[in-house]
């Protein structure tokens, strides 16, 4: 004969009205002494309320969710027969009162150690059934350290099918397994490492490739893009700008100036009026110090223009265009980009940028994003300027109009000033005269 005994809380310190996360039993599972039934947490831990005594759940009679203190009812157990060998002959404890205290952090693990002892004593009990045998509809039966230790490992318990615990409880050694197991399986496809590099991959099993060395440029400009790509939180504003009166200008201004050897493209009107626009806005010609609680403004405008060179990328510096006018800077550009493509620049020459210019426009192109060249922290790119219909309150004109993409640092500038800036820029380039005062 067995009889049916209320299990309650038992006095669990300070904690009432505390909330249940978590039924670790099912209707029909057999429980040895200390085995996890509920677990219950407050604001301030979480613990398990272990089993009084062994027995057979045969009702549960709260659900996860529910309030409980101190004497609240949450199940009945069928205790085996008086005369059974496992039940303890002196246990009181089918008096509510008697129950031990709840398991601890610590003592969880001693109480998964002790499930694991307990596994063959009950083998030959009778089957009953168990709701998570096979199934993964509810949480995963496992205690706080478990769970706690699964998630600080970004394990999900629903990938762990079958805990080796009783009744499938998930077991720390389960969570360490999987994780070893998962470890050692091959990768499903090319990945890379921690770097960003790829990882060695056999792409001639598919086809037939050919490997080509990158230069030493190609291999430092990689490496200085990722960290640029991979530190600072981009954005970028795109804006167009009308530039059919400017090109009018050049192109006049190319007749009379051919004879001294120089030629104007835009490019150089715009670092121009980009110069300007950094005397503006300061914060645009600046680089966010190591410590990032201070920005450092520079008083000096040198401003980087990307170069496309045979070997790879190049970014020259032009020092000082607040003191240089707009031809001086179209010689000093198509010497430097000479040099560089040569292979005769200086090192110098390549430092001290305050802010870089990107022209794809003498290739092609809509629109592009940018990547900053850091430490600096803003960088505008042109794309091609083609003819379109603009309209002029009264008739649509074909217009110039050169597509701009200013990519900045969010960490620097907002992007209310990057709109105040490229707005302020177009100005400056729509009407050149601007760039005189
Ligand atoms: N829209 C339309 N036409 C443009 C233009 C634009 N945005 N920019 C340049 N052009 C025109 C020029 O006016 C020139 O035409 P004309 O001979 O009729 O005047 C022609 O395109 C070729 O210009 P250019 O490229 O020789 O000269 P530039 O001063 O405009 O640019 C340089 C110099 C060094 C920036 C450029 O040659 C270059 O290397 N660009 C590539 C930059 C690059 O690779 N950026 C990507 C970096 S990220 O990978």
């Amino acid at each position: 004969m067995s009889k049916s005994t209320q299990v309650v809380i038992p006095d669990i310190g300070d904690f009432s009205n505390v909330a249940i996360i978590d039924l670790l039993v099912s209707t029909g599972d057999v429980v040895e002494t200390n085995d996890p039934l509920v677990t219950l947490e407050s604001d301030k831990a979480a613990m398990d309320i272990p089993a009084p005594f062994p027995g057979v759940v045969s009702q549960i009679q709260v659900k996860v969710g529910d309030r409980v203190s101190k004497g609240t009812s949450i199940l009945l157990m069928e205790q085996p027969s008086a005369d059974a060998k496992s039940e303890p002959a002196n246990k009181t404890s089918h008096d509510p009162q008697s129950i031990d205290s709840p398991t601890t952090k610590s003592e969880l693990q001693s109480t998964n150690k002790h499930q694991k002892n307990t596994l063959n004593e009950t083998n030959d009990r009778p089957a009953f059934h168990s709701e998570s045998v096979g199934t993964q509809t509810r949480p995963p039966h496992a205690s706080p350290s478990v769970r706690k230790l699964a998630r600080e490992l970004g394990v999900n318990l629903l990938d762990i099918k079958v805990g080796s615990g009783k009744n499938n409880r998930i077991l720390t050694d389960d969570v360490q397994q999987f994780v070893k197991n998962e470890l050692s399986k091959p990768p499903r496809a090319p990945q890379t490492d921690q770097s960003g590099q790829m990882i060695d991959t056999d792409y001639s099993q598919w086809g037939d490739i050919e490997k080509i060395s990158l230069t030493r440029i190609q291999k430092v400009a990689a490496s200085h893009v990722t960290r640029s790509w991979t530190s600072i939180p981009h954005v970028t504003h795109h804006e167009e700008i009308d530039i059919t009166a400017l090109d009018d200008f050049r192109k006049s201004m190319n007749n009379e100036i051919a004879t001294q050897g120089t030629r104007l493209t835009i490019l150089p009107f715009v670092m121009k009026a980009v110069c300007t626009a950094l005397i503006k806005f300061p914060r645009f010609n600046s680089t966010l110090a190591n410590d990032p609680k201070e920005l450092i403004l520079k008083k000096y405008f040198h401003v980087g223009f990307a170069v496309d060179t045979e070997k790879g990328l190049m970014v020259p510096v032009i020092k000082d265009i607040d003191k240089k006018g707009v031809a001086e800077i179209a010689r000093e550009l198509a010497d430097i980009s000479k040099r560089a493509r040569s292979g005769r620049i200086r090192p110098e020459e390549l430092q001290g940028g305050c802010f870089t210019i990107s022209s794809l426009g003498g290739i092609g192109g809509e629109a592009f994003t940018p990547i900053i060249n850091i430490p600096e922290v803003a960088i505008l790119g042109l794309s091609k300027a083609k003819i379109k219909p603009i309209w002029t309150n009264t008739e649509f004109k074909p217009r110039l109009i050169l597509p701009t993409d200013l990519s900045y640092d969010h960490r620097v500038i907002d992007g209310a000033s990057a709109a105040r800036f490229l707005t302020f820029l177009q100005k400056q380039l729509e009407d050149v005269r601007r760039i005189l005062l």
